[in-house]
């Protein structure tokens, strides 16, 4: 019986110390996002963003084939308008809270991220993939389009260019061309995938949590402003940390010659 309901949870969760590996759990359909997902997945980022043991966050997908194969076709077919834009708002809201976890969220992209499950790698911190992914977002085959940021971010990430091309022809790219355009920021073999992405969350873990967030927000207010503008709220952000109590321990531990204890204070 724990062992169906185990089986049966959309978006399962382990701890390893102060990192939480997500694993969304749907492979029969290569975790296409349904309504009960998406809503799931919500329920976890909650719970992983209010609790204080954990300090940063990996992202996959189930099975070998897919991180995430879009949002699911079969749901969205008969939508009315009504429910499509529903459907919209709730994977709006679930990515924004991705951004505002306040906590990194780093994607290991094991299988096919198309669609939605590429704008799902957008809206993490960064992503490494596997070199088996594949990247794309065929939603121009499908009479639609991204609606869940790809419009916006792709564009902003690679450049309108890249992104034109890949929305335009809805084409499903290698992961040495997501490397190559920035998309994710490295490539390994397919069983090194999840031991990498936690390393590196590990090692961001023992950085200053109040620092990690401030280091999102301010990378994020200042992706789409004026420099001088971003400038000043990095100014105003960098002031802000000195007063958190991360700060002093931060600088007391390396004038001290030891590992810093941050609180996340
Ligand atoms: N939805 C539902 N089921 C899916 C799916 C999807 N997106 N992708 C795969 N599956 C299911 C397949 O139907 C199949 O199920 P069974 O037939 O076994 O029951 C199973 O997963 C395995 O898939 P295949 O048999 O097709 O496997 P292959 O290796 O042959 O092909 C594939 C893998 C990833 C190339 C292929 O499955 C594929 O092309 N899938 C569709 C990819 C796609 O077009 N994704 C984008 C979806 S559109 C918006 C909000 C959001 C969006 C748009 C608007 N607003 C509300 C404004 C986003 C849209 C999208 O993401």
């Amino acid at each position: 019986m724990e062992l169906n309901a185990i089986a049966d949870d959309l978006v399962l969760r382990r701890d390893e110390g102060p990192v939480a590996l997500l694993t969304l759990n749907r492979p029969k359909a290569l975790n296409a996002l349904n309504q009960p997902l998406l809503q799931r997945l919500a329920e976890r980022l909650r719970e992983v963003g209010a609790d204080p043991n954990v300090r940063a966050v990996v992202l996959t997908g189930s099975g070998e084939k897919g991180f995430v194969a879009g949002a699911d076709i079969a749901e969205m077919a008969d939508y009315d308008a009504a429910t499509a834009q529903h459907f919209a708002l709730i994977g709006q809201g679930i990515f924004s809270r991705i951004a505002s976890l306040g906590k990194p969220v780093i994607a290991a992209v094991n299988g096919f991220a198309l669609g939605g499950g590429l704008e799902l790698v957008l809206a993490c911190d960064f992503a490494i993939a596997s070199q088996k992914a594949k990247f794309g977002l065929p939603e121009v085959t499908l009479g639609v389009i991204p609606g869940f940021g790809g419009t916006q971010r792709l564009a902003r990430l690679i450049g309108r260019q890249n992104a034109l091309r890949w929305i335009l022809t809805g084409d499903v790219h290698s992961a040495e061309e997501a490397l190559r355009l920035g998309l994710v920021t490295q490539l390994v073999e397919p069983e090194q995938l999840l031991p990498v992405a936690l390393e590196i969350a590990q090692r961001i873990a023992t950085r200053g949590p109040v620092a990690l967030a401030a280091a999102r927000q301010v990378v994020d207010q200042g992706w789409d402003v004026p420099l001088a503008d971003g400038l000043r709220k990095e100014a105003a952000a960098f002031g802000k940390l000195f007063r958190s109590q991360d700060q002093k321990e931060g600088m007391a531990a390396f004038l001290q010659k030891r590992p810093a204890k941050f609180l996340g204070k």
